[in-house]
């Protein structure tokens, strides 16, 4: 079994409808567990910022599938979910990131992971050491991601604290 963890994000629409829907499709996939999820946190857009405020969250996965079938898992929901891709870095109804996927490096043409410059994203990094406090960096320095600056950046905030994939799934009710 592999453990992997995905950043999910919205800014387009019901946004917290949009996170809701997408773990609860990753859920009912087979090979999928989702064993953790984050608060939610509200972030301010980074890359291209002339685009709503995100919702963003974190969430861990046990899963059988290889790193780039979990990646179409991914891409699949996002589709389900009305993704259209045009603007690059702009507003999407829904985003998944494959962000770490056991301690590996992986890098083929669809996927990198650790997911670039994650490590430089307050948005990706607080949700994650929510359910992760210890998780590090696959490589000889293997440093935590709690030690990065990134983590004390400002532009999030927590949005709704949660208590397990429970209380989330809830929301969408
Ligand atoms: C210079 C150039 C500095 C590019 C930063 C950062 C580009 C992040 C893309 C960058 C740069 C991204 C989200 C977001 C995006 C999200 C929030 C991206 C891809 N996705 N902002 N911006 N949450 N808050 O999920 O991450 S676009
Ligand atoms: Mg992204
Ligand atoms: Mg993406």
């Amino acid at each position: 079994m592999n453990t992997a963890y995905i950043s999910i994000g919205s800014n387009i629409g019901d946004r917290l409808h949009h996170l809701v829907e997408a773990v609860r499709i990753l859920r009912l996939r087979e090979g999928i567990t989702v064993t953790a999820v984050s608060s939610i946190y509200e972030t301010a857009p980074v890359g291209f910022t002339d685009q709503a405020d995100f919702l963003n969250m974190a969430v861990g996965v046990e899963t059988g599938l290889v790193a780039g079938d979990l990646l179409e898992v991914c891409q699949q929901v996002e589709h389900e979910l009305g993704r259209v891709r045009d603007i690059r870095w702009g507003p999407r109804t829904v985003d998944l990131d494959v962000l770490l996927y056991n301690n590996d490096n992986i890098e083929t043409e669809n996927l990198i992971v650790p997911h670039p410059r994650m490590h430089e994203r307050a948005f990706v990094l607080i949700p994650l050491l929510e359910i992760a406090p210890l998780v590090a960096h696959p490589t000889a320095e293997a440093k935590l991601f709690a030690e990065e600056a990134a983590v004390r950046d400002e532009g999030v905030i927590l949005w709704k604290k949660l208590n397990g994939v429970d209380e989330l799934l809830q929301e969408g009710e």
